[in-house]
């Protein structure tokens, strides 16, 4: 309860910083996503190694995003930024079918792992822009996203190049930090 009260507190005066990290495979859009809620603009991206972190401000709610390095062998590095994670960011490439099996993996090894237990999912189906790219419906399907019960979980469609998408997302996140 003391807890609670000093969190309602910090949140009346608007000091309170929420956790996100970017995950999800190699070219799946993170690094893009990142800078187009910080500029509204699409900056030039080069494969990211370690991690870019920076700090989103929505409504006087603070969120700092760490955006990780997806290939293969930065994965195993993801969970040293797993502590006091509230919200993870899954971006998947909607056009990667070959991959999205591996996607589905790493999502289930981050829910069951303890120090995300209280973390809520925003998956990005990103580049909705290519055509015959993946549905949320489908990709829905795939990771058998309806079976999720332990953690609060939103899908939304997304292009990074446009912004098409995004908002609706940071809505959702927003939704989250108020109902609690
Ligand atoms: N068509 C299309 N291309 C996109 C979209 N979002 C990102 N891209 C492109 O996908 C490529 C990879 O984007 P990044 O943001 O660097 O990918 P990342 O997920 O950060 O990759 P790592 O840092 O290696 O994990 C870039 O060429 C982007 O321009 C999108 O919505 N549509
Ligand atoms: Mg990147």
């Amino acid at each position: 309860a003391m807890g609670q009260l000093i969190a309602k507190l910090m949140g009346i005066f608007g000091n309170q910083e929420h956790k996100v990290i970017i995950v999800g495979l190699d070219n799946a859009g993170k690094t893009t996503i990142l800078y187009q809620f910080l500029t509204n603009e699409v900056v030039h991206t080069c494969p990211t190694i370690g991690s870019n972190v920076e700090e989103i401000v929505l409504r006087k709610t603070h969120f700092l995003m760490w955006d990780i390095g997806g290939q293969e062998a930065l994965r195993s590095t993801w969970n040293t930024y797993y502590s006091k994670t509230e919200f993870i960011i899954l971006v998947i490439d909607s056009t990667d079918r070959d991959r999205l099996l591996t996607t589905r993996e790493e999502l289930y090894k981050m829910l069951a792992h303890e120090a995300l237990r209280d973390a809520s999912v925003l998956i990005f189906a990103n580049k909705q822009d290519v055509k015959d790219s993946m549905t949320t419906m489908e990709i829905s399907r795939f990771l058998t996203l309806s079976a999720i019960k332990d953690h609060p979980w939103h899908i939304q469609g997304c292009c990074a190049l446009t912004g098409e998408g995004l908002p609706a997302g940071l809505q959702w996140m927003l939704s989250r930090t108020t109902a609690n």
